[in-house]
């Protein structure tokens, strides 16, 4: 049997990641691929409690020691993943390890650098693919501006994008695709489709590790 496929969607808030989640997860169950769909922070869990009521602003925690809780939410579910993908099931992952790096190192704590940030995602299951959904500050206060919640502020989300921009081209991520997501939904998601379909067809060994 062949193993599933891992699509992550990562982008700021309201770039239109959980719309294209959910479109991708329809259109490869219509092609007939078993797909499931997971989200991070997952604040149904023990520790995905605490990453909500920090969110929320009800809990203070120091920098290092939420990053390491956002990890370690991903860990939880990380056998669940390996399960499901070499049991022939795709998953479709809104927010990952991507955004878990660079919020924390947007924050700019002098001790807390995007290599300090990535560390503990080592050895998480790596996507087939991953799509940086780049939408302009104008086109996301267009769909409805930031909510009330920790990093909906101008400011940080700048510093975010610049961040998650520079990832581009750097070693040990050629799984990376910048999608224009100023574009309407559904040229959006046509170019997705077209992009995960391929990753999907050149599918080959098992699930790889995220590695430094
Ligand atoms: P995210 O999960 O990245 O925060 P959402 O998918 O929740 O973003 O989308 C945020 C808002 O923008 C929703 O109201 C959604 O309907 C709308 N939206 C999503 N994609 C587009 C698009 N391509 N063009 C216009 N509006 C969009
Ligand atoms: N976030 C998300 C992090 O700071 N680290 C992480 O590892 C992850 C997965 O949490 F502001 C941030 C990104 C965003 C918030 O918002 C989660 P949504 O609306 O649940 O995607
Ligand atoms: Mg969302």
């Amino acid at each position: 049997m062949t193993r599933g496929a891992l699509i992550v969607m990562e982008g700021l808030d309201r770039a239109g990641k959980s719309t294209q989640c959910a479109v991708l997860v329809d259109k490869l169950r219509e092609m007939g691929y078993k797909t499931n769909y997971i989200r991070f922070p997952d604040r149904t869990t023990s520790i995905g409690k605490i990453i909500d009521g920090y969110l929320r602003g009800e809990v203070q925690l120091e920098d290092h020691a939420i990053h390491l809780l956002f990890s370690a939410n991903r860990w939880e579910l990380a056998s669940r993943i390996h399960e499901d993908i070499s049991n022939g099931i795709s998953i479709v992952i809104d927010r990952y390890s991507y955004s878990g790096a660079v919020y924390s190192a947007a924050k700019g704590n002098k001790d807390l650098s995007l290599d300090w940030a990535w560390r503990p995602e080592i050895g998480l299951p790596r996507p087939d693919m991953w799509f940086f959904l780049n939408v302009s500050p104008e086109e996301a206060e267009r769909r409805g501006g930031y909510g009330l919640e920790r990093y909906e502020n101008v400011t940080l989300q700048l510093r975010v994008g610049k961040l998650f921009k520079s990832l581009q081209g750097m070693e040990n991520n050629e799984e990376m695709r910048i999608v224009d997501a100023n574009q309407s939904k559904e040229e959006v998601a046509q170019q997705i489709f077209e992009l995960s379909s391929a990753a999907i067809g050149q599918i080959e060994g098992p699930l790889r590790k995220l590695g430094i």
